[in-house]
């Protein structure tokens, strides 16, 4: 009889209802590719198997937020749900003041508009698209201060998302602490790979700005995940619960801007939120111009509901173990085939490093774009370029060319099985096998602001 040498986790739920997916051919799907001109973003989801593009709103939501939904108040002021909300952001990250919005870069905007003047600078550990171009469209510039360990695929630092505060002082001292309106700090960085801040990291930064008057404001998109890994790999946290911490990381930053389509399980929904009062009262403001009254801010109150029964999951233990504990999963697949991925394995999904699949193309033949295009055909698995097409152009119209050119695996929060994992890992190791025989890709259409949701590619004779 085999000895039992480890005790395996599962999923702390059950399903109740499921949504039946088409199977389609390779001939179906490369006829699909082309339709959409190479870019995943503009193939229509029936025709996907397993949906890896974006965490983004994609979640299953539970039984109990369905049920929060009847319970939603519709009222155009004063809804009963915005208090749900208002209270339960209140009590489980902190922040004294909050206005909701449709979504995280509709926060973005209001925050960006209110604390960024025309030629200030605004560090931050990483760029992401949507709030880089808020920060320039508001008059900023954005400037990288991550620690350089996060720009190395293969760096198994564990926590990749620090701040380098040498970096962030030599900025204060080129540009003076009033150029500066606030240093944006992500939690669980998504373009390094999902990966953390740590608290020790945390705590330093504070300590710095405060001694120069800056504010940090908390990209909190995915902070119970950046709790997550701090309870498994920071000293002193081992016994502390993912409620704990993540309210502790809260508590070193003045303000947030939040995406609650990813760590909060829905499906849409956002906030800003802000310890500063003058700060609130001009974007409680501003969002009447953008988003609908500051009670609802561009949510139904169902909506409000159901992401205030989502933060509450989202800090649940449990459930932040199997959410990462199935990346952690594909991830450990992937290696089994000698797939280059991002090191270490992140919160949110698997990076695979399209300089090192595709060694034979240039970063100007977009080897991320093109990867992602052959699994799509290889098995319908819907993937996402994170390289060059995503980091766009600067303002005087030169492309960025990030160090990083990945594909992104992202899996959606309570969505897909193990057997799903494995279908995909054989994919990717499919087409890992044929990668020799592959060519790039051209642009063909460009939009001008973030070219990755609609660019169009041909394929390279
Ligand atoms: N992130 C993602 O797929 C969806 C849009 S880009 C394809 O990763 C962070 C860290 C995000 C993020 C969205 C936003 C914007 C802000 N910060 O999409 O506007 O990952 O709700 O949030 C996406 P919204």
């Amino acid at each position: 009889m085999k000895a039992i040498t480890k005790r395996s986790w599962a999923e702390p739920y059950k399903m109740k209802m499921v949504e039946l997916l088409k199977m389609t051919t390779r001939q179906q799907r490369l006829k699909a590719i082309k339709d959409a001109g190479f870019n995943t973003f503009l193939l229509n989801s029936e025709d996907v198997y397993i949906d890896l593009l974006t965490d983004s709103g994609t979640n299953s939501m539970s039984d109990r937020q369905w049920s929060a939904f009847m319970t939603g108040d519709e009222a155009y002021a004063g809804s009963k749900s915005y208090f749900i909300l208002e209270e339960t952001i209140q009590k489980y990250y902190g922040y004294k003041y909050v206005v909701p919005t449709h979504q995280g870069r509709a926060a973005e905007n209001i925050l960006s508009q209110i604390l960024i003047k025309k030629g200030d600078i605004v560090p931050g550990n990483m760029y992401f698209t949507t709030t880089r171009l808020h920060q320039e469209l508001a008059g900023g510039t954005f400037v990288d201060v991550i620690i350089d360990e996060a720009h190395d695929p293969l760096n198994e630092h564990p926590f990749k998302g620090n701040v380098d505060i040498v970096k962030l002082e030599k900025l204060v001292k080129k540009h003076g602490a009033k150029k500066i309106p606030y240093v944006c700090v992500a939690t669980n960085v998504n373009m390094a790979g999902g990966q953390p801040v740590s608290m020790a990291n945390l705590k330093e930064l504070r300590a710095f700005t405060k001694k120069h008057g800056i504010r940090i404001i908390h990209d909190m998109t995915r902070v119970a995940e950046n709790a997550y890994f701090i309870q498994q790999r920071e000293k002193g946290y081992e016994k502390k619960s993912i409620q704990q911490i993540v309210k502790e990381i809260c508590s070193y930053t003045d303000g947030a801007t939040m995406s609650a389509k990813k760590d909060a399980l829905v499906n849409i929904g956002g906030f800003m939120a802000i310890n500063d009062w003058d700060v609130f009262e001009e974007a409680r403001n501003l969002v009447v111009v953008y988003e609908g009254l500051h009670t609802y801010g561009g949510l139904a109150g169902r909506d409000m509901e159901a992401i205030a029964v989502g933060i509450v999951e989202s800090l649940d233990d449990n459930h932040q173990r199997a959410r990462v504990g199935q990346v952690l999963y594909l991830g450990q697949k992937m290696l089994e085939y000698n797939i280059p991925i991002v090191k270490p394995i992140g919160g949110h999904g698997i990076f695979v490093d399209a300089k090192a699949f595709l060694p034979q193309l240039s970063q100007d033949q977009f080897p991320a774009q093109t990867l992602a295009a052959e699994l799509y055909i290889d098995s319908g698995v819907r993937t996402m370029e994170r390289g060059i097409v995503s980091a766009g152009r600067k303002p005087n119209g030169e492309n960025y060319y990030p160090k990083l050119e990945l594909v992104r695996f992202t899996i959606p929060r309570r969505v897909y099985t193990q057997a799903h994992m494995d279908v995909i890992a054989e994919s990717a190791a499919a087409v890992y096998d044929k990668r020799k025989s592959i060519k790039g890709l051209k642009m063909v259409y460009e939009p001008k602001y973030l070219r990755f949701f609609q660019a169009r590619f041909e394929r390279l004779k």
